[in-house]
């Protein structure tokens, strides 16, 4: 390769078709995905999941997206039609939606790589070199250009972007492989109960993020060879990937922060705990994700809303927050906001008090509201006086769902609100 030719990455990124995978319920975030894809689920005070692989893939110069859609997709398309619709075909750049239920087969989708087997066609027409499968459910900030050189250099059918986890984390959760010393992948499992350890580093193992990066030709000969075998359940991590170790040249891509060389900062926010702390450390004074920095814009949609407003009121209660992200629309009067996340057009009345909380748009929270530790999702109205995330017996008695961190979710049917509309 011509290290110092600077239009090599380039080149590379340019004919690199993305695929998001977007239809995964997330059956572990309960209510809050009972209306959404989860990657449709709003993060870090005006973002949705999907907006992080999404800016990624721009920043990256990867501007031919695919979006896979299946589970719950209206919020996620509106969002993309309104956010992501901005593309121009005439300089080969586009983010299209792919339905799992316009395809010409009578089944939607099965696993995830039945998700790409139904978009055979769609790849063929764009016929780009490379093929990058991204899943649309992690917090992160990535630079997928070294990954392609990094795949190309060594020679690989396919790459599988993977971090060091440790092993309590993995298990059950992750596809966990085992490489040889040159980055080859020689084991692959799929949510093993005991994953196996890193040699030389107890109690870590080497966890796939999801992220692949395949050859086009070899993409489609493995698609073609799975959709035949009977018994598949057509997904990567449990059946294309572990199929292919021992025939083909499958290397392992670790993701490393390029500043520190580190191991990146990389969020599955796929509990109601994850989801929660992922949000906490985003108001912590020195976050490891920033959301501020200039060179890696994170886009989103969000309609044009007045400045967030911050009273203080007639009875002289200050309305403040502190280690806070607030978005626009808000409006916080004589109440005490501190360490939370509140999304737009929320609105927080006097005398109330709100502590590491994630406070969903269009929310209202009611005067002399006590809460800590909640997550209250789109639309609830928080009537007044009540007290959550203190006694976990009574957040229940409310009809709440407490995590088995502690942190509770309001929704509005547990509140008794219409959910039909926002
Ligand atoms: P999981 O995340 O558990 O494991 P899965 O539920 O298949 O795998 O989701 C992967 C991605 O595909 C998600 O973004 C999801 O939204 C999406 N998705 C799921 N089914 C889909 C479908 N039918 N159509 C479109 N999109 C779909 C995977 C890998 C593991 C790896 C973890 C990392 O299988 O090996 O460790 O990701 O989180
Ligand atoms: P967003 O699209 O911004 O994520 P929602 O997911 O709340 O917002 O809304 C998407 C649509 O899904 C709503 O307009 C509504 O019709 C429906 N919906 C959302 N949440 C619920 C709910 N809890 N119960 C019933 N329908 C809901």
């Amino acid at each position: 390769m011509d290290d110092h030719n600077p239009r090599y990455v380039s080149r590379l990124t340019r004919n690199t078709l993305a695929l998001v995978l977007a239809g995964g319920r997330g059956s572990r975030l309960y209510e809050l995905t009972n209306w959404r894809a989860k990657p449709a689920l709003y993060f870090g005070g005006k973002y949705r999941i999907i907006d992080f692989p999404l800016s990624n893939c721009v920043n990256s110069g990867i501007r031919q997206i695919g979006v896979l859609t299946q589970y719950k997709a209206y919020s996620l398309i509106r969002h993309l039609m309104r956010g992501w619709s901005h593309f121009k075909k005439e300089f080969g750049e586009f983010v299209e939606i792919l339905p799992a239920s316009q395809r010409f087969s009578d089944d939607w989708y099965q696993g995830t790589a039945d998700a790409v087997y139904q978009n055979l066609d769609i790849i063929r027409a764009q016929q780009p070199d490379h093929v990058l499968i991204l899943s649309g459910d992690h917090i992160y900030k990535m630079d997928y250009g070294p990954m392609l050189v990094e795949h190309v250099e060594s020679g690989a059918d396919m790459t599988v972007c993977c971090l060091e986890v440790p092993v309590a984390e993995a298990a059950n959760t992750f596809g966990v492989m085992q490489v040889d010393t040159s980055g080859r992948v020689v084991g692959f499992e799929e949510k093993p109960a005991e994953p196996r350890e890193i040699p030389g580093k107890p109690g870590m193992c080497l966890a796939s993020m999801g992220n692949y990066v395949f050859n086009t030709e070899f993409l489609y000969e493995q698609l073609i060879h799975d959709a035949a075998v009977a018994d598949s359940t057509r997904d990567f991590g449990h059946d294309v990937i572990p199929a292919m170790i021992a025939t083909c040249h499958v290397h392992a891509y670790p993701f490393r922060d390029p500043q520190t060389g580190e191991k990146a900062y990389w969020r599955d926010v796929g509990t109601l705990d994850s989801f929660w702390l992922a949000n906490m450390e985003l108001v912590s004074t020195t976050p490891r994700l920033n959301l501020y920095e200039r060179e890696w814009p994170l886009w989103t949609y969000q309609e044009q809303l007045p400045p967030a407003k911050f009273v203080w009121d007639k009875d002289d209660r200050r309305g403040e927050a502190l280690d806070s992200m607030v978005a626009g629309g808000v409006i916080v009067s004589g109440s005490h906001v501190s360490g939370s996340v509140i999304f737009s057009n929320a609105r927080l009345h006097s005398y109330s008090r709100v502590h590491a909380s994630v406070i969903l748009p269009e929310t209202e929270v009611g005067r002399r509201v006590q809460m800590q530790n909640t997550i209250v999702d789109r639309g609830c109205i928080i009537p007044e006086g009540m007290r959550i995330g203190f006694d976990s017996e009574e957040d229940r008695e409310n009809g709440f769902r407490v995590s088995t961190g502690g942190v509770v979710l309001i929704t509005r049917g547990m509140l008794g609100l219409a959910e039909g509309s926002a």
